[in-house]
C-alpha cells in the first residue's frame, strides 16, 4: 500500500516537472505571475510578491501556534481536565489589531500600486480604440496625427471625437482569434469600448487589465517593453462563450508596426471611424451559426 503510494507520488512529481517549459519555471521562482513585460509589471509584482510574504509571516506564525498548541497542551491522560481559562487580553488585543494593521498595510500598498499602474499621461505615444463584443475583439489602429485630447467616443450630436481622422482594424470572431499589434517602448494608451455586456482586457504578461463597460470609454494605458507573442485575454465572465475571448499580442519594432498598418490598409480594413461593433461584429462570418451560443 505505502508502497504503492510512493511510486504513484514519484510518478506525479516527476510528470509535473518534466511538464514545466522554460516559462513554466519562471512563474514559479516568479510565484505564479509570467515574466513582466511592460513598464507597469514590476508594480503589480511587487505588491503580488510582498503579498505573499506577508502571507508566508502570517501563516508560519498560526502554524507555529497551532503546533505549540497541540504539542503543548496535548491530554497527558484520561482523565486529566485542562486547566480552564476564560479569556486573554494581551492575546485578543493582539489578534485584534495584527490583521486591522495588516489590511492597513496592504491597502496603503494597493493603493499605491493601482495609481502607479493606472496613471494616464495625457500625452500618450499612440491610442488604440479597443472593442469587446461577444465573443472576439476588434483593434483599430489609428492612422496619421494623433489628438491627445480626443474623448474617444461620439459627442451627444452623434459627431465623432476621436484621436485620429481615419483608422485601420483588425477583428476576430469567437472562431478566429484576433491579434493585437503593437510597437514596443511606446506608451499605448487602450480606449476600451464595449457593445454588449462587460468585459475585461487584459494581457497576463503587462501585468494590467481594465474592464471594458458598455456605455463608457475606459482608458487604460501600457508600455510594452519585450518585443515578443504574449497572449491575451477577457478577465470578465461575460456569457457562454466567454472563454473564446483571447487575443494574441504581438509586440514589435516600430518598422514592423508600421509595415503591420500598411498591411491593413492594403487589405482594405480601413474605416474613418473605429469600428466599435453592433451591426458589423454580428454579421462577420462564424458568428451567425446559433450553436456558437450567439444570440441576437
Ligand atoms: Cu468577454
Amino acid at each position: 500500500m505505502r508502497r504503492t503510494l510512493k511510486v504513484a507520488l514519484l510518478g506525479v512529481t516527476m510528470l509535473v516537472l518534466a511538464g514545466c517549459s522554460e516559462a513554466d519555471q519562471h512563474q514559479i521562482r516568479n510565484l505564479a505571475m509570467p515574466d513582466r513585460a511592460s513598464a507597469e509589471g514590476p508594480f503589480t509584482y511587487e505588491l503580488w510578491k510582498w503579498a505573499w510574504v506577508a502571507a508566508m509571516v502570517t501563516g508560519v506564525i498560526v502554524w507555529g501556534l497551532i503546533f505549540y498548541a497541540v504539542v503543548k497542551f496535548r491530554r497527558r491522560s484520561d482523565d486529566e481536565v485542562p486547566r480552564q481559562t476564560r479569556y486573554n487580553l494581551p492575546l485578543e488585543v493582539f489578534y485584534t489589531i495584527a490583521p486591522v494593521l495588516m489590511c492597513v498595510v496592504f491597502f496603503f500598498h494597493t493603493v499605491r500600486v493601482q495609481d502607479e499602474v493606472l496613471k494616464i499621461d495625457p500625452e500618450p505615444d499612440m491610442t488604440v480604440e479597443v472593442l469587446g463584443q461577444q465573443w472576439s475583439w476588434t483593434f483599430n489602429h489609428g492612422v496619421g496625427e494623433q489628438d491627445p485630447a480626443a474623448e474617444g467616443t461620439f459627442d451627444d450630436e452623434g459627431e465623432p471625437d476621436f484621436a485620429y481622422d481615419s483608422y485601420v482594424y483588425t477583428s476576430g470572431t469567437g472562431a478566429n482569434i484576433p491579434t493585437l499589434v503593437i510597437p514596443v517602448d511606446q506608451t499605448i494608451q487602450f480606449n476600451l469600448h464595449a457593445a454588449d455586456v462587460i468585459h475585461d482586457f487584459g494581457v497576463p504578461s503587462f501585468l494590467v487589465k481594465m474592464d471594458v463597460i458598455p456605455g463608457r470609454v475606459n482608458k487604460l494605458q501600457v508600455t510594452p517593453t519585450v518585443e515578443g507573442t504574449y497572449a491575451g485575454k477577457c478577465y470578465e465572465l461575460c456569457g457562454v462563450s466567454h472563454s473564446r475571448m483571447l487575443f494574441n499580442v504581438e509586440v514589435v519594432s516600430q518598422s514592423e508596426y508600421q509595415a503591420y498598418l500598411a498591411d491593413l490598409a492594403e487589405a482594405g480594413n480601413t474605416a474613418e471611424t473605429p469600428i466599435l461593433g453592433g451591426s458589423y461584429v454580428r454579421d462577420q462570418a462564424g458568428l451567425d451559426d446559433e450553436s456558437e451560443g450567439h444570440s441576437e
